[in-house]
């Protein structure tokens, strides 16, 4: 069976798939519909139709350094399965795009769970990413596997608070916050109140002020000796937010935030918003964080767990019905 084939298969048993293609429709619709134009152009693959399609690629927001990696293995693979036809290639540009995700990993886009008391997920990202929203969003989906408390220890800006509290009284589940004191001490309150309350699931909201990156530092070291202090184990997961419409920048943001705190996954936001869908595969390949999560809307129901198969077939749709 072809690569086209199983996709489709596996797809076809699974749910969000729909979610997957409608968010995905910005960057689809640019890539492939270029790929295809390319494909109309040259017939015959050659040096130009190469170079064309590493610059569709960049476009993309692949990323340079995925980019030429991937074009290596490209060239080679045309070279030693004598592939002559751009239309052939359709299906191996796929299967390479695939391997630069699953690669060396153990697909884990679960949430690692603490195996008693509560579990405490931190939630680290810029301003305006959605870190705020995507804590609203996975409030709402881990409601259904138990209690549910909010933390807000953004206590920079203005009406951070607000706005989870806002949220948890929406969604009913428990809240704690403070404005302008030391985010630290609000959590270490707030943590305090989880314990008591036999709380399941904890998410925190913090500011991610990265122009210092060494305040920023120091700050998360604290938060997470406090989280620790009272949880063991904790935080369970530190989840970096970053918005897709940024492209290149969120890379550079997930760069800077692996560099001073340890990250166990990435939440890609805004993923319906930009032609720039490609950054998933980057991501993987520049940090090597698995992105857990993905938005693709503005609803509740808008935030997925990631699904390299669900995300490549919201890609390539038109091309894998093709066959
Ligand atoms: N279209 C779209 N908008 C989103 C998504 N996630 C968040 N947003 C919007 O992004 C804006 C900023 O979100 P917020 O949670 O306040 O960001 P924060 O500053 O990181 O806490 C809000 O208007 C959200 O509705 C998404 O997946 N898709
Ligand atoms: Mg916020």
């Amino acid at each position: 069976m072809g690569l086209f084939s199983k996709i489709k298969n596996i797809v076809s048993k699974k749910e969000n798939t729909k979610a997957y293609e409608q968010g995905l429709a910005k960057t689809r619709e640019e890539f492939v519909s270029k790929l295809n134009l390319l494909g109309i152009k040259y017939t015959k693959i050659s040096e130009e139709y190469f170079e064309e399609l590493e610059e569709l690629l960049i476009m993309a927001d692949i990323g340079v350094n995925t980019v030429v990696n991937f074009m290596n293995r490209l060239r080679n693979r045309v070279k030693k399965e004598h592939i002559l036809n751009t239309k052939e290639l359709n299906e191996v540009i796929i299967d390479e795009l695939f391997i630069i995700y699953v690669e060396d990993e153990s697909l884990s886009d679960k949430i690692n769970k603490a195996k008693e008391g509560p579990t405490i997920i931190l939630m680290v990202g810029v301003n305006g990413v959605g870190k705020t929203t995507t804590i609203a969003k996975l409030a709402n989906k881990y409601q259904k596997e138990g209690k549910v408390m909010l933390i807000g220890a953004d206590t920079f800006r203005a009406g951070a608070k607000e706005q989870l509290e806002l949220w948890a009284n929406k969604l009913n589940c428990l809240f704690y916050g403070k404005e302008n004191t030391d985010p630290s001490s609000v959590i270490y309150d707030g943590l305090q109140i989880a314990k008591k309350e036999n709380v399941d699931y904890v998410f925190i909201d913090t500011a991610g002020r990265l122009q210092n990156k060494q305040n920023l530092m120091k700050e998360l070291e604290k938060m997470n000796k406090v989280i620790s202090s009272i949880i063991k184990d904790a935080p369970h997961e530190t989840l970096l937010v970053i918005d897709a419409t940024t492209g290149q920048n969120g890379i550079l943001q997930a760069k800077a935030f692996q560099e001073i705190t340890n990250i166990t996954g990435i939440v890609l936001t805004k993923l319906d918003g930009t032609a720039k869908g490609g950054i998933v595969l980057a991501i993987k390949q520049e940090t090597n964080i698995p992105v857990k999560f993905i938005g693709l809307g503005e609803k509740m129901e808008d935030l997925k767990p990631f699904d390299i198969e669900n995300y490549i077939y919201g890609l390539f749709k038109e091309m894998i019905k093709d066959e």
